[in-house]
């Protein structure tokens, strides 16, 4: 074989990339360079966006060395890392987040005035990559910002969604979703390498075929593919010198597929036929928590995980690397189900391609992946018909049939023929329709099984696969969600960050636990007033971006009530609802005084999955209310209720270092851990909340005291379920939620209309899947509590500053730390 040709060298080439001076000076010539040869405008003609854009590559320069410096020594060491498959990853803005890792905001700041432009306007210029949903996704982003920053070896692996979450609209109280194009304006942080494209392939059927080596295999001949073109993204640790990559792919067709349609002469079909492929990264499904099952969604699923094996296999790995030894070298965490057809595909790549025995193959295969379970609700555990699996992917099918077939044998060895037990784990289903169930086939194939909240991992040991625990008790283990402590509080918080520098140094951003320095000042009467000093200037903060926004302001005198997440029956925004309606009612009806009402804005955040009828209905409802409270002079301005639409990170970060109040109010057993729950405590908001996901832990943190706990416990709702839940039992029996009910049936919120709102009213009355009538009375009267709490302000900020000195356990760091030590054995690396 030839040698390779010697690597291209100069005098003028420095052997490593280098950053540029970090100095005003330095970084205005960077800035200026990008301005005119970047953007191809100067400074006088240029725009906000094309400042922005400058910026932004400018600030990437500084990024750039470090990161080379990264996969250099990665490649160099080969140290184990983690290979994180997500569908989701809900990153926020990062300008202000790579200026932070860099250090660089001050001098940035400097130069850009120098120039005449305010950074905070070129900040606001940047559109978030909304890539994901919730929870979930989020989870995902802050879980690279905590491994980066600890240097440990990471690669996401995603999706490159062309249109992410919807933005959502209100047109007369109702959403209208409106496609998110956030790559309009142009996409500076990422690096397109269209050169280490992967062809992804799909359909067709398998057949035995003797190999060269005289070996029969079975052999897949899929019926088309496309190209999967992977973008590089830094994920920047914090000021460690370290940046890892997240790649997300985008689809594009393969020439082959053009070409073929392109010769026969048709070239309408030919672009059809493009069009066809490129759907598969077009749009992120926009539910949260309920998979709907749709075959583009199985496609999606496919294309990026196969095409991050692949590329970590072949272009991550030696050439000679030794494919048994791939367990010391990688751990590929399963980000919920989305994920788990990465476990034949490897199967595939280990069997088919590489050669291996299946025995073998299986070995490595299951000290390759862990599994994160993030949901409890039946209705979200993924399952793929037969039908479909097999027509899409024909090979897998029949990989995932012979890892069933040799489970159910194991089982059968242990409990001998126990039918009832088989058909109840066998990772087939065989009703209503015969299909693959996707969490079975990951606890299977997963060295690890997590759970998101030591709750959560409870019920997952216990409700939803029991039969599995019995069979490996050792494969089941908790971690509890954490949160980056750089992005929601150092970022989002910078007043605050500021008095906790100023009152227990530095060190705690990158060490959550020294918080707790901040218990004894808990006590300290000037140090409380500083802490509401910074409340009150957020409050003012979020005023303003709120009127620029959408026109509507927060009194910075009302207690702010917060509830934001995604909307979902089981999250009970319209508990919150009825308590908003029930203390109106008691004004309008003269049942209390006007005078004696805490002064309270409630802020909602919420998008509705857009076939989601019901979560749509009640955000008509929330808003429907709202205008209604909102301008009845009898409530004199006491009770505000405001809903923001296009809830994101963007807001997130406005909103929730304002709160005083967290809502985090789901049906206890329902929401596996929440993780706004945990953004709230750390930035100061008190809870009320009921005993279900991370609350549990917060509460035992923070303290009964300083937590508003109501609600039936886990055990009391299944039992309440076994006896019969009766709804419109509670409504007879209690006055208060009977008037609430009533008075939104009577067309109080909807002009009279009585039809309008009848479906949340039935719906409540009959049905009530998620109990809110039989946890009313008990949240009105912690609502109560809240009131009175909050009329002691001393006490208050007390609880306040504890809940802040207290949360330093729900860092994404200790999440990271926990996954290392349970799952992952992937130690720091440089
Ligand atoms: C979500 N799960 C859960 O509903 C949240 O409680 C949790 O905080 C996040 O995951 C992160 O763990 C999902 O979105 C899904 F898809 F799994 F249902």
């Amino acid at each position: 074989t030839p040698s390779a040709p010697p690597a291209p060298t100069h005098p003028l080439a420095l052997a490593t990339v280098t950053a540029p001076p970090t100095s005003v000076d330095g970084f205005v010539r960077e800035f200026l360079r990008e301005l005119n040869f970047g953007q191809g405008v100067s400074l006088q003609a240029s725009t906000v966006n094309d400042q922005y854009l400058a910026l932004a590559r400018t600030v990437r320069h500084y990024l750039m060395a470090r990161w080379s410096e990264t996969l250099r020594r990665q490649r160099e060491t080969q140290s184990k890392g983690v290979a994180y498959l997500s569908a989701e990853y809900l990153l926020g803005r990062q300008l202000g987040n790579a200026l932070l890792a860099t250090d660089l905001t001050e001098i940035v700041a400097d130069g850009l005035s120098q120039c005449g432009i305010e950074l905070a306007d070129l900040r606001a210029q940047e559109v978030e990559p909304g890539l994901g949903n919730g929870g979930l996704g989020r989870l995902a982003a802050c879980f690279i910002d905590s491994l980066a920053t600890m240097s440990v070896p990471c690669i996401g692996y995603g999706i490159r969604y062309e249109y992410g979450i919807f933005r959502q609209t209100f047109v007369e109280g109702r959403q209208v979703e409106q496609p998110d194009s956030w790559l309009a304006l142009g996409a500076p942080w990422e690096f397109p390498h269209p050169e280490n494209a992967r062809r992804i392939s799909f359909g067709g059927s398998v057949a035995d075929h003797t190999d060269d080596d005289g070996v029969v295999r079975r052999r897949w001949t899929p019926a088309w593919d496309v190209n999967a073109l992977p973008y590089n993204y830094m994920v920047p640790g914090y000021r460690n010198g370290r940046v890892n990559t997240l790649r997300l792919w985008r689809a594009q067709a393969t020439d082959a597929f053009d070409l073929k349609i392109f010769n026969s002469g048709d070239y309408e079909e030919a672009v059809r036929a493009q069009t066809f492929a490129e759907n598969i990264s077009k749009v992120l499904y926009p539910e949260d928590s309920t998979p709907q099952g749709k075959e583009l969604r199985l496609q999606q699923q496919y294309f990026f995980v196969a095409a991050s094996i692949g590329d970590f296999i072949d272009q991550q790995l030696p050439e000679d690397f030794d494919l048994a030894q791939l367990p010391e070298r990688i751990i590929f965490q399963l980000n919920d189900t989305h994920p788990v057809i990465g476990v034949p595909e490897l199967m595939r790549v280990l069997v088919d391609e590489k050669r291996l025995e299946w025995g073998a193959a299986w070995e490595i295969t299951k000290k390759c992946f862990a599994y994160t379970c993030h949901t409890l609700l039946p209705e979200a555990l993924e399952v793929w018909s037969v039908d479909l699996l097999g027509r899409l992917l024909p090979r897998h099918l029949e990989i995932i049939y012979r890892i069933n077939e040799e489970f159910l044998a194991e089982v059968r060895e242990r409990f001998g023929d126990d039918e009832l037990r088989i058909r109840r784990m066998s990772i087939i289903a065989e009703h209503p329709e015969r299909s693959v169930r996707m969490a079975y086939l990951a606890t299977v194939a997963g060295a690890k099984v997590n759970g998101v909240a030591e709750l959560h991992s409870q019920l997952l040991r216990d409700k939803v696969l029991p039969d599995f625990h019995e069979f490996y008790p050792g494969k089941f283990t908790n971690v509890t969600n954490g949160i980056t402590p750089r992005r929601f509080v150092r970022l989002a918080n910078p007043s605050l960050s500021e008095l906790i520098t100023d009152t227990i140094g530095v060190g705690w951003l990158t060490d959550l636990e020294r918080l707790r320095g901040l218990e004894p000042f808990a006590e300290d009467e000037e140090f409380r007033a500083r802490f509401r000093a910074v409340k009150a200037g957020n409050k003012r903060r979020l005023d303003a971006v709120l009127r620029e926004r959408d026109g509507v302001g927060v009194h910075d005198d009302h207690l702010l009530d917060v509830m934001v997440k995604r909307l979902h029956e089981y999250k009970r925004q319209s508990l919150k609802l009825l308590h908003i309606v029930t203390t109106y009612d008691k004004i309008v009806s003269g049942e209390v005084d006007v005078a004696d009402v805490t002064p309270r804005t409630v802020i909602f955040g919420a998008k509705a999955a857009p076939g989601y009828k019901m979560a749509k209905e009640i955000i008509h409802l929330i808003n429907a209310v709202g205008e209604t409270v909102n301008n009845d002079p009898r409530v004199q301005d006491r009770l505000k209720v405001i809903f923001p639409p296009n809830y994101n990170v963007t807001l997130a970060e406005k909103v929730i270092p304002a709160a005083d109040l967290s809502e985090q109010i789901s049906l206890a057993g329902k929401e596996a851990s929440g993780t706004g729950n945990m953004k709230f405590a750390l930035n100061g908001a008190l809870t009320i909340g009921t005993d279900d996901g991370a609350n549990v832990e917060i509460r035992q943190l923070v303290g009964d005291d300083n937590f508003f706990l109501f609600g039936m416990l886990e055990p009391e709702v299944e039992d309440l379920q076994t006896r019969g839940y009766v709804p419109s039992s509670f409504y007879e029996a209690d006055a208060d939620l009977r008037r609430a009910i009533d008075l939104i049936a009577s067309g109080a919120f909807s002009g009279g209309d009585r039809a309008t709102f009848e479906p949340v009213v039935s719906n409540l009355l009959y049905e009530d899947r998620f109990m809110v009538l039989a946890d009313y009375a008990a949240y009105i009267e912690a609502q109560a509590a809240v009131d009175a709490a909050y009329a002691d302000t001393e006490r208050w900020t007390r609880a306040a500053i504890l809940n802040v000195a207290r949360s330093g356990f729900f860092s994404s760091d200790r999440s990271m730390r926990d996954y290392i030590d349970r799952i992952w054995a992937t130690p720091p690396s440089f």
